[in-house]
């Protein structure tokens, strides 16, 4: 059992509702503690029911008020310590009616249990050895997870890879830390210089390796969070007929009258496993209506939060001043322009003469799907130019970023106060300080406070 520094706060036996609200055909109610058996026996009204660990057995779960049988459940019995908690825990598998399971909540809440906080499931796992504290914030990512390749980082992360890779890197800082702490002890002098090179030329190895792992959060931050790219140009060029080609589905509305879109909508949509989030914006234009005014205020918005734009242009007819100036606009962030309407007889691209080129331009048409592909790579090529490994591990989580980076930090600072001869004391602290943010990133040495922030994030019955 690892040895965590922190006790599960609010102890007792909790109760949640594991699958989500609403119909369904089942629906999973998680008891984890102490009494969660107990509470079992009197829900189901066999005073000696013993189910044995891990088989499942089916029995009737009862109205306490009218004793009538309300449904007849799944129950599987995970004993501690082999349960996912590490508490005795009951699942019990009910038909998904929301006011069924409302109802033996309520029963369940009746009997003494308490109704469980975000994520407190998996926090009393963390507290009770059974995952460590990345392993933990594996199971939000993987059930908040976009795309594919979101589940398979958070997969593998779950499956403790991350820890195991930042686990030989403490253990050279181990190795670094004795023999300093034994010379600070029984030298006078300064470390010898074949020493001192020695642990010099270890940290930088150290703090190289660290760099890396931290540079994979360009990717990782790209899986789990994705993108933001809006669709802007003047009214009628076919941002709408784009949205919905790409989406393969026909979400917004289309028709040939200028200014269709008012409001914008937005979808996710999958590019080589980024999640990529499609803003239709209202058509660009100088209007008196009041409702149109007010949609491209909106665009305006959309624009200013986008990580890329995607200026789209009428590429069958001349372009105009104010297509212009939109793709100037644009171009002020990532950017690329859509010449759309490719299967026209009157398409040119040479209707595309007056844009910069150095922006990248595709040649679409949102009717027949043309070029949709190319522009899907055009989207997501700054942000994954020259790092798209797909079978890399990378970190995903702004924490463990910042928490590898101050450990670089306090490796380089150590490297430099060896170069200048200072005591070991001072080099020792810096040293102790990087193994703590290693220890911070998998639970060891987690502040409280950080803890209760992060389980706040997970979703209840998990
Ligand atoms: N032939 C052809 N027509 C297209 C294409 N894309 C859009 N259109 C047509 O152009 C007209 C305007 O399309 P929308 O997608 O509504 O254009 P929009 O840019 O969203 O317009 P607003 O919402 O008014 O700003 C419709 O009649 C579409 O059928 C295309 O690739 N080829
Ligand atoms: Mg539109």
């Amino acid at each position: 059992m690892c040895d965590f520094s922190f006790e599960v706060q609010a102890a007792g036996t909790i109760v949640a509702l594991s699958t989500p609200p609403g119909r369904s055909g089942i629906g999973v109610i998680r008891i984890s503690g102490e009494r969660a058996l107990d509470f079992t026996r009197s829900l189901v009204r066999d005073p000696d029911f013993s189910p044995e660990p891990n088989r499942v057995t089916l029995k009737p779960i009862f109205d306490p008020d009218t004793l009538e049988v309300v449904d007849r459940a799944v129950v599987t019995f995970f004993k501690s310590p082999h349960s996912y908690t590490g508490d005795d825990v009951v699942e019990l598998s009910c038909h998904g009616s929301p006011p069924l399971l409302l109802n033996i909540l309520d029963v369940l809440l009746n009997l003494g249990a308490r109704t469980a906080d975000p994520g407190e499931f998996t926090m009393r796992a963390v507290a009770n050895g059974r995952l460590n504290l990345t392993q933990a914030e594996a199971v939000r990512d993987l059930i908040e997870a976009q795309t594919h390749a979101a589940v398979r980082q958070a997969a593998r992360q779950l499956g403790g890879e991350l820890s195991k890779r930042l686990q030989p890197i403490k253990d050279v800082l181990l190795e670094i830390i004795v023999p300093l702490e034994s010379s600070l002890e029984f030298v006078e002098d300064d470390l010898p210089e074949d020493i001192a090179r020695n642990i010099e030329d270890n940290l930088f190895a150290l703090s190289a390796r660290i760099d890396e792992m931290a540079d994979s959060f360009r990717r990782g931050r790209l899986l789990k969070d994705g993108l933001r790219v809006a669709l802007v140009g003047r009214p009628n060029v076919g941002k709408s007929s784009l949205f919905n080609g790409l989406l393969s589905s026909d979400r917004a509305i289309v028709t040939e009258i200028p200014g269709t879109t008012r409001d914008t909508i937005s979808e996710v949509i999958n590019i080589e496993g980024i999640p990529v989030l499609i803003i239709d914006t209202a058509g660009v234009r100088p209007s008196p209506d009041k409702i149109e005014q007010l949609g491209i205020e909106r665009t305006r918005r959309a624009i200013a939060d986008a990580d890329l734009i995607v200026a789209v242009l009428d590429g069958s007819l001349p372009l105009i001043n104010e297509d212009e100036e939109i793709v100037r606009e644009a171009s002020s962030n990532h950017c690329v322009v859509a010449l759309n309407k490719s299967d026209l007889e009157s398409f040119c691209s040479n209707n595309a003469q007056r844009i910069d080129d150095n922006l990248p331009l595709v040649s679409v048409s949102a009717k027949t799907g043309k070029g949709l592909d190319a522009l899907c790579a055009e989207i997501i090529k700054p942000f994954t130019a020259g790092y798209l490994d797909e079978s890399s591990f990378v970190i995903t989580n702004a924490r463990h970023y910042d928490l590898l980076r101050r450990t670089s930090e306090a490796l380089r600072a150590a490297q430099g106060l060896i170069q200048e001869n200072v005591s070991e004391e001072l080099i020792l602290a810096n040293l102790y300080e990087a193994l703590r943010f290693l220890g911070e990133i998998t639970g060891e040495t987690t502040p409280e406070d950080i803890l209760s922030q992060i389980f706040s994030t997970f979703c209840i019955g998990k």
